[in-house]
């Protein structure tokens, strides 16, 4: 038996071992060897420590080489591994950790005082630090471990990872992706968007998250290829490292900051092959502004957490501006009623999904699993959309009260419960207004009992609750929240009073 995801990996590796899979900003490169030897090393440290197949690995550090190594390493020891976005407060990795039970934990040296107490509240049996290069003790216990490995049989209805996603309402939800959902995915995104062994993927994207973790990775260990690891996205680096790129992928904002670069030229790009854009929707002024700069068409797909990749423009043939494209193969894709579920041929409906691709279901969430599933195993989305006569899918707005900010989403509930928490605040209502550089902003509305109160004191209670990308921009203060007949808060009319509001 093998290890579903890794042997598919392992078998797309290439002849000679010694060519890279990452290089680094620093000119120093990590050889598909060196993947196979590192990851070897810290599956067997995780074996030591005790973590038996199934068991959760969470990890909350920088991005780095040894980061992506501990997502192979976890897979190759048959673990389910945990990735938790280093802007997350103490008090959100309590839950991840409260509920998900992992028996080892990764997280920053210079939080391990914080982190160790919170382990031991929750009964976390392992902590490990590591830094952005290389600090901490993780790494030479790795080092003190031998390279041979043999990795830990798994199926393909084997859990590889645990992606945490916020709700509509209450707890977030853990998202349960099996070795099938990755494997098959990688697969069809390596063939759907051509890639090869002579790709260079330039990857500047954050690691905790589908878009760069498994669309971007997954899709060059498929291939065989590799990529130029930055540590983050900065517009002038990227223009630096694009001359050594043949790919691409990032969130609108990455596409608007290169534009807003007059080094981004046609030159620059004209040997690249394939730009990519998803995890927010992506202006067609955006679109039109890139190609009519580069003589290039951004490919924009659609995905989310639960479902990896489920559309794409075609690589061959129009990539509409606006549209997300086709289903990708092997996905089935249909527009349906949010109320009734019966099917909507020509206009605007709620998109479900079903295919390998999609998820396993909520992390010990049964209720909301069968929720958010059809009797017949498609999945409800919650984003809307509607398909034209071409068969181009296009969405139109979400059925879920969620902001997108920079390609991060933010529920409004979270951080409507966090303020409403604040004392003195009587309620509040979070909403998404246009961004031109993240897309939409999140801004509160709120209604104060106590008139002392001000936009400073609510920030300030705030800033130690939530990760900064979810704190409002602003906060505003209103006698009362407008409201319609049936006494629901209307956000569509405070959205539209603040539309203007960053320009
Ligand atoms: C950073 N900040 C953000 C933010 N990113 N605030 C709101 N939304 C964001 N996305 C905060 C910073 O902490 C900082 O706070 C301030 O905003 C300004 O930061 P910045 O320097 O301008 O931002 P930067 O660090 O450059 O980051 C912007 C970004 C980054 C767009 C490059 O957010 C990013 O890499 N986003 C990618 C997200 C992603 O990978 N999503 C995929 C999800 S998977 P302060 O206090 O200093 O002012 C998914 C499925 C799918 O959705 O389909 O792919
Ligand atoms: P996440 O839960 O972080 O995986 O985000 C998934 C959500 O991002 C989807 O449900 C969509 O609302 C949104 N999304 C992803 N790709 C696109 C896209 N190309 N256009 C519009 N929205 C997108």
């Amino acid at each position: 038996m093998s290890n579903h995801l890794f042997s598919f990996f392992r078998s797309r590796f290439p002849a000679d071992l010694g060519k890279p899979f990452l290089m680094l900003p620093s000119g120093g490169s990590l050889s598909y060897a060196d993947l196979i030897d590192r990851t070897g090393r810290l599956a067997n440290l995780f074996c030591s420590l005790g973590v038996k197949p199934g068991d959760r690995i969470a990890v909350q550090t920088e991005k780095s080489v040894d980061a992506l190594l501990v997502y192979l390493a976890a897979v190759r020891a048959g673990a389910v591994y945990l990735p938790l976005n280093p802007a997350y407060t103490v008090g959100e990795v309590r839950y991840f950790l409260g509920d998900a039970a992992p028996v080892l934990f990764i997280c920053r040296p210079e939080d391990e005082d914080g982190m160790r107490q919170l382990a031991q509240q929750v009964g976390v049996p392992n902590l490990h630090l590591l830094g952005p290069s290389g600090e901490g003790d993780l790494l030479t216990l790795a080092a003190g471990q031998p390279s041979g490995f043999e990795d830990v049989p798994r199926e393909e209805e084997d859990l590889a990872a645990i992606l945490y996603t916020s709700g509509t309402t209450g707890r977030s939800k853990g998202a349960m992706l099996t070795h099938g959902n990755l494997q098959s995915n990688a697969e069809t995104l390596r063939k759907y968007w051509r890639f090869t062994s002579e790709d260079r993927l330039l990857h500047a994207l954050p690691i905790f998250h589908t878009h760069g973790l498994f669309v971007a990775t997954n899709s060059i260990l498929a291939a065989g290829a590799s990529m130029t690891f930055l540590p983050r996205f900065d517009a002038k680096e990227l223009i630096r490292h694009l001359p050594n790129a043949t790919v691409l992928m990032g969130v609108p904002t990455f596409y608007s900051r290169l534009l807003a670069e007059e080094g981004f030229t046609r030159e620059l790009v004209s040997h690249m092959r394939l730009f990519v854009s998803g995890s927010a929707p992506l202006s067609a002024e955006t679109h039109k502004a890139f190609s009519a700069r580069t003589g290039q068409a951004i490919l924009e797909r659609y995905g989310m957490t639960e479902t990896n990749m489920n559309a794409s423009n075609p690589y061959d043939g129009e990539r509409v501006p606006g549209s997300v494209g086709f289903p990708l193969p092997g996905v089935e894709l249909r527009i349906t009623d949010p109320e009734s579920g019966a099917l909507i041929d020509d206009g605007i409906g709620v998109i479900e999904v079903r295919g390998p691709n999609v998820f396993k279901g909520y992390w010990q969430m049964p209720e909301k699993t069968a929720e958010d599933f059809r009797a017949d195993g498609f999945f409800i989305t919650g984003d809307l959309g509607h398909i034209d006569e071409r068969g181009y899918i296009f969405i139109d707005g979400r059925a879920k009260d969620l902001i997108i900010s920079g390609g991060f989403n933010v529920y409004p509930a979270e951080v409507e419960a966090a303020i409403d928490a604040i004392p003195g605040i009587a309620e509040s209502a979070v909403i998404g207004v246009p961004h031109a550089d993240m897309g939409e902003a999140v801004i509160a509305v709120v209604q104060a009992r106590d008139p002392a109160l001000d936009e400073t004191k609510v920030l300030q209670a705030l800033s130690d609750q939530l990760a900064r990308y979810k704190q409002p921009r602003c906060v505003l203060f209103m006698p009362e929240l407008p409201r319609n007949s049936m006494g629901k808060i209307q956000k569509k009319l405070l959205r539209e009073e603040n539309a203007e509001l960053f320009g």
